[in-house]
Parts: C-alpha cells; sequence; structure tokens
C-alpha cells in the first residue's frame, strides 16, 4: 500500500544558482539573488525549492566538485545567505532541498591534498588509487583499466607527484571516494549531511547515488565502441555490491541527526537499473532513500556513446516515461516525474515542437503529461516558461565540460572532418546540458533579461528572451506558458488522490505514434488521459467500457467531447465511469 507523505505530492522546483539571479552584479548568480526571488517562486505555487551545489568549489563542473562541504562558495554568497535563504524560504512555506554530492569531491578538498601527498599517507586510501597497468612505447604511463569517464578519455587519471592513477567517473579534478572505507564514510555523513541538517534543510538531492560501490577488482569493460580504446564500465559501478548496505547506512545516520522530528525528503540519482533495483532503493521498509530518478525516458535516442543520437518513436518514449513509476504501483516504493534539469536539453525543442507556431502549445501538453503522473513532481527554471534550445552546433558556443571533453575525445579518436565528428556536433543542439544553464530570463527590457547587470553573465542568455520568452511578458499573458503551469499545479494538488497516488496505469493504443493515452485509477474513480504529440488533428480511441466523461483540465481552454479530435499538440483529462 502507498502511504501518503508530504514529500509525495510536493511539487519541486529546481533552481541552478549560477544562472537564476545575480544579486551583485558580479554576472554569477546567487543565494541573496535566489532570496529576492522568492516571490516569484510561491507565485508558482511549488512547495519545495531544490538548490544545485553552491558549496566551495573550483568549478571544473559547476559546483560538482567541492572542495568544501561547510562552506558557500564566495561568488554565490556567504554561509550567513544561504542560512537567510533558509529563514525566508520556511518563513513563506517553501521548504528547501540541498545537492548531496558524495562520490566524489574536488582535487581541492583537503582530503584529496592529503590523499595525494605520498603512497603512505594515512588518507592514501580515502581515494582510488592504483599504479599504471604498464606504460606505452613512448614511456606514458597506461591506465589501470579501460573505463571511459561520463566526460569523455579514461576514467583514469596520472598523478606525476605520487606516479599513481586516481580513479575519477567524471571530471579530471573529481576523485572518487573509496566508499569501502567506514571512516571515509562516517567523514561524509559528518560533513556533508550532518552540517545541513543542523542548518534546517529538508532534504537532498544525492548526486550519482547508484555509483558509490566498485565492483572488487575493477575488471575492464566489454567493448561495445569499436575503435575506442574507453568503454562504458558502468557495469562494474552502476548498483554494485555494497551499495545498498551504504544506502542503509546513510539513511540511518539522516534519521539520528534529525533532532526535532521533520521527516526529510530524498531523491536518489539513480539512472540505471531494474525493477528490483528500484524497489529495494526506494521501499519504505529497505529504509534507504524516499525516491530515484530514472534517466530512461530523457535519455531515448542517445547511443552507447551519449552523443550518437538515433531516432526513436513516441511508443520508445511512452515505454520509457512509464519504467519511472510502474514500479511503484500499490507498493511501498515511490518515484519522481520530470523531463528536464541541469542535465537535459529543453524538453520543449526536445520532446514538443518548438516552432514559434506550436511551442506555447506544446509545452502546455508535456506539463500535462506530467501532472498526471504518479510520483513527486520536479520543473526546472525555465521550463514554467516553456523556455527552449539554442541552436549552435558549434562546440564554442558551449561551456559544459560534458560537451567540451567529449569534443577532445571525438577529435583525438576520429578527427575534426570524420563522420563521428559531425555526429556529435548535430547532437549538441538537441542534448547538451548547456541548454538548462543559459542564464534566467526575467524581463524583455533589460541587458541580458533582467538577470545580471554586469556586462558579461558568466555564460550567454538564449536570445528567446527577446521573442517573449521571459518571465515578465509570460506573467502579463494570460494564456502563457507559465499560468498554465500555475493552474496545471492546483489541479494537479486538487485532484491529487488520482494524480499523484494513482494506481493501475495501463495505456491505450500504445502503439500509436503520435498518441500518448492511459488510464490509471484511485478508489473509485478512472482518470483517462489523451495527448497529441502531433501537429495535426488525431482521432483517438476512448476506453471501451467508458460511457460517461467529465472533463477535468486541457491546454485549448474547453474541453470538448472526446469524440471530437484533439487538435495539434492538444491534451485532455477526463473522468470516465
Ligand atoms: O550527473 C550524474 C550523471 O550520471 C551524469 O553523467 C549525467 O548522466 C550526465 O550529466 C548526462 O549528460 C550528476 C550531476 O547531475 C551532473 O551535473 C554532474 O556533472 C555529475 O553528477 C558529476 O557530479
Amino acid at each position: 500500500e502507498t502511504q501518503h507523505k508530504w514529500w509525495k505530492e510536493a511539487a519541486v522546483y529546481q533552481i541552478y544558482p549560477a544562472s537564476f539571479k545575480d544579486s551583485n552584479g558580479d554576472g554569477w548568480g546567487d543565494l541573496a539573488g535566489i532570496t529576492s526571488k522568492l516571490d516569484y517562486i510561491k507565485g508558482l505555487g511549488v512547495d519545495v525549492i531544490w538548490i544545485c551545489p553552491f558549496y566551495d568549489s573550483p568549478q571544473q563542473d559547476m559546483g560538482y566538485d567541492i572542495a568544501d562541504y561547510e562552506k558557500v562558495w564566495p561568488r554565490y554568497g556567504t554561509n550567513a545567505d544561504c542560512f537567510e535563504l533558509i529563514s525566508k524560504a520556511h518563513a513563506l512555506g517553501i521548504k528547501v532541498v540541498v545537492d548531496l554530492v558524495i562520490n566524489h569531491c574536488s582535487a581541492d578538498h583537503v582530503w584529496f591534498q592529503e590523499s595525494r601527498s605520498s603512497q603512505t599517507s594515512p588518507k592514501r586510501d580515502w581515494f582510488i588509487w592504483r599504479p599504471p597497468k604498464g606504460y606505452d612505447a613512448a614511456g606514458k604511463p597506461i591506465p589501470p583499466n579501460n573505463w571511459r569517464s561520463f566526460f569523455g578519455g579514461s576514467a583514469w587519471e596520472f598523478d606525476d607527484h605520487t606516479q599513481e592513477f586516481y580513479l575519477r567517473l567524471f571530471a579530471s579534478r573529481q576523485p572518487d571516494f573509496n566508499w569501502e572505507l567506514k571512516e571515509v564514510r562516517d567523514a561524509i555523513y559528518e560533513t556533508a549531511v550532518g552540517f545541513w541538517i543542523d542548518h534546517g534543510v529538508d532534504g537532498f538531492r544525492i548526486d550519482v547515488a547508484s555509483m558509490y560501490s566498485k565492483v572488487a577488482g575493477l575488471p575492464d569493460a566489454p567493448v561495445e565502441e569499436p575503435g575506442n580504446p574507453f568503454q562504458n564500465g558502468g557495469a562494474y559501478f552502476i548498483n554494485g555490491p555494497r551499495i545498498h548496505e551504504f544506502h542503509k547506512e546513510m539513511h540511518k545516520y539522516m534519521v539520528s541527526r534529525v533532532s526535532d522530528g521533520r521527516e526529510l525528503l530524498t531523491v536518489g540519482e539513480i539512472g540505471f537499473g531494474d525493477e528490483r533495483n528500484f524497489k529495494e532503493y526506494t521501499s519504505a521498509k529497505e529504509r534507504e532513500i524516499g525516491m530515484l530518478f530514472n534517466f530512461k525516458h530523457v535519455s531515448v535516442g542517445e547511443g552507447e556513446f551519449k552523443y550518437n543520437l538515433h531516432p526513436y518513436s513516441l511508443k520508445d518514449f511512452k515505454l520509457a516515461v512509464a519504467e519511472s513509476f510502474l514500479f511503484v504501483n500499490k507498493t511501498d516504493c515511490w518515484s519522481t516525474i520530470y523531463i528536464e534539469n541541469h542535465d537535459q536539453p529543453r524538453s520543449v525543442t526536445r520532446f514538443g515542437d518548438d516552432s514559434p507556431e506550436w511551442r506555447t502549445v506544446s509545452a502546455k501538453l508535456l506539463a500535462l503529461l506530467e501532472i498526471s503522473l504518479t510520483g513527486t513532481l520536479f520543473v526546472y527554471q525555465g521550463q514554467e516558461l516553456g523556455q527552449i534550445n539554442f541552436k549552435s552546433t558549434d562546440p564554442k558556443d558551449y561551456e559544459d565540460i560534458e560537451v567540451q571533453g567529449n569534443y577532445e575525445m571525438v577529435k583525438k579518436e576520429f578527427g575534426e572532418n570524420s563522420p563521428q565528428m559531425k555526429k556529435f556536433k548535430q547532437a549538441l543542439p538537441v542534448i547538451s546540458r548547456d541548454h538548462a544553464r543559459t542564464p534566467f530570463a526575467w524581463t524583455r527590457d533589460a541587458p541580458h533579461a533582467g538577470f545580471t547587470t554586469a556586462d558579461t553573465p558568466w555564460f550567454g542568455l538564449n536570445s528567446t528572451f527577446k521573442d517573449g520568452i521571459n518571465a515578465q511578458d509570460e506573467l502579463n499573458d494570460p494564456n502563457s506558458v507559465v499560468h498554465f503551469w500555475k493552474k496545471a499545479l492546483q489541479v494537479r494538488k486538487q485532484h491529487k488522490d488520482i494524480l499523484v497516488y494513482g494506481y493501475d496505469f495501463e495505456f491505450s493504443d500504445l502503439d500509436h505514434d503520435q498518441l500518448f493515452a492511459f488510464t490509471k485509477k484511485s478508489d473509485g474513480k478512472t482518470l483517462f488521459v489523451a495527448l497529441n504529440f502531433s501537429g495535426h488533428d488525431l482521432k483517438f480511441n476512448v476506453p471501451h467500457s467508458a460511457s460517461q466523461y467529465t472533463p477535468i483540465f486541457g491546454n485549448y481552454g474547453s474541453i470538448p467531447e472526446p469524440s471530437v479530435p484533439l487538435r495539434p499538440w492538444e491534451g485532455r483529462l477526463y473522468y470516465v465511469e
């Protein structure tokens, strides 16, 4: 049975601090900027904010490389700014969730500095060090295995000082912790978790939560991308042998650290796995984490190497979306609903139609899909405006280390003029993480859309703020995407028994390539949702047993009988009997 909890029915708004609002004119967003926009956030009708990492960091990976877990990065402000943000949010009834990045830290963290100081350092084993496998003809050290970094190239970094490699699944200066040591785990919990619980946060978004436990011996990965010396080693570190033990231990720590009885929201980035994995992580009786982010639906069309895109059907997308929550059905497990975050492109471009003709209505259609699904709803900053991708295929227009690292890898392995490079560049305007990271557009008329008063923001704005994709213009237009999202969040609350907690999800016309339609249930009620993922009219079949339809909500104003075909990108929610 699914128990009701505050964190299951909450709507969470995700904030990327670098790009939300700059309060001091240095070109970077900051915590005081977020505080200054709490009224806007409150106005959306969300219950929680999740703020991406704002801790001290050299910013090799936009703050996911943490040098001090207990200190705010000076450009984002001070610890006092952070505590003020938490208390002002609480005063408005908004809860605050922070990012917990503990698969790795920054090479600037004192623990790593100590670890790297010598092979006999007492903290040597706090990270994963290995001698070279050998040396090549030129005398260059060969990495201990063939694992590929998520950001391109080897997952191992050679350290001249001690002549060994350290493992870093992500950036070169993001060393993976050695979770095998209890001493390391305790130190992580104390600083990254304990400090922030003591300062009143309401929960954690747990970064890379499935990768702490590596298979002993760190074996070579099988070759899936021929021609590439570096392969996907995921089988040896995703959902690894001790991962559940580690989460149980951390959960216990969290519960013991909370002194005022509040129940924390915890959401783990568990990108890949099967039903059994997902259940074990999120079942209430396992006491690990509250819910998870599955990557399946946001990865449709991606290759084994992410930027190697291939065509996919709406059916592939539908099945992937359903994987996020089907495992929850009538159990004590839970999951999330999201379609954007700081690692994903803009959903209107990816899954809707971002042309001026259909942008607004297709953004609303995606909102209808999201509010209809079972799980905790996450909305990413700018998604509520129907923000779209920028169009460049030139790597120079991109900031992200994932783009730059993989660009270097493709260049090195295949060459600048190779077909592989062409494919890589064509993928950039479709799936780069940078599309989510352009600064938030507050107004049309101010420079940089009112995000900053600096001459140059840290990353350029998407020029679409001049075409009406900005908060001010949308708040002034009752038919805008932002007003639709506000309404949609209210509808979700009003009908939460079925929209948030509904069960027995069933597709209708699963094979249909333009129609995304389904039913689900709550006690005594059945919901039917029909969504047109195309730019032309579409007839649809109603569930065969139904004879009566009560419209709930749609994205074209009034909601006609089901016999009236769906208009382009139209979606409708009905109760059926
Ligand atoms: O992402 C983890 C992760 O698995 C990424 O490789 C993700 O698949 C990728 O960004 C998709 O392109 C988390 C953070 O969300 C991300 O921003 C960080 O860069 C990463 O961890 C390293 O901390």
